[in-house]
């Protein structure tokens, strides 16, 4: 398999987190490229231009870092990342993180290409809200969603979007603002699958 992927995606790094949680990395190429130039070989394989992409074995290109991480959660040889039992507690986090990598991925790029700054737009504030509702709603209930020693696709979800907002909006302070949180975020980050992939 390959995944086309960069140091600063949240998508991507949540890819690659699930592939090394899996014990795949041996079976997975990564292809290092830039999203935003025109990447010929990332086109041809995603014409929407966007990271992460895996390419199957069988050749088939995979986008959209949620579908990829359900496909390679199926492959042998690691534990399920979304286990039966607690599958509603584990698709409650996974939807939270996407949303906060989403609304603040978002403010990043449209501070870089449309140069607006923080609480430009309504858009804006609308997603700041997002955000702090979102934490807000995580500090309280990640203790009962998360279970320690046992890491599940909710954990890498949310775990990869605190880390992006920390490394591009370190201005929200979430660490003084949300403590729970970030002790959970901590403790979990310290896996060698988030040490070996930190954004760059
Ligand atoms: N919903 C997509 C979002 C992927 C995405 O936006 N990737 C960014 C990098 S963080 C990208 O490749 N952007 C290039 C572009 O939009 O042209 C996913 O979950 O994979």
């Amino acid at each position: 398999m390959k995944l086309f992927l960069n140091k600063t995606s949240p998508y991507a790094r949540m890819a690659r987190i699930v592939m090394l949680e899996k014990g795949l990395s041996d079976q997975v190429a990564l292809c290092w490229c830039d999203p935003w130039g025109e990447d010929e070989q990332l086109l041809a394989a995603n014409p929407v231009g966007r990271i992460p992409v895996l390419v199957t074995d069988s050749g088939n290109p995979l986008s959209e870092s949620m579908l990829i991480a359900f496909y390679l959660n199926d492959l042998p040889p690691g534990p399920s990342l979304v286990p039966e039992n607690r599958k509603e507690a584990v698709l409650h986090l996974a939807g939270l993180g996407q949303g906060l990598m989403d609304a603040s991925f978002t403010m990043v790029i449209s501070r870089k290409y449309l140069n607006t700054e923080v609480n430009d737009s309504v858009l804006d504030q609308r997603r700041w809200r997002a955000i702090d509702r979102t934490l807000e709603r995580l500090e309280h209930c990640i203790d009962s969603y998360s279970l320690a020693g046992e890491i599940t696709l909710g954990d890498i979800s949310v775990a990869v979007a605190l880390e992006y907002l920390g490394f591009r909006l370190p201005e929200l302070n979430t660490p003084d603002k949300y403590p729970n949180l970030e002790a959970w975020r901590n403790t979990i980050t310290r896996r060698s699958s988030f040490t070996s992939t930190t954004f760059s």
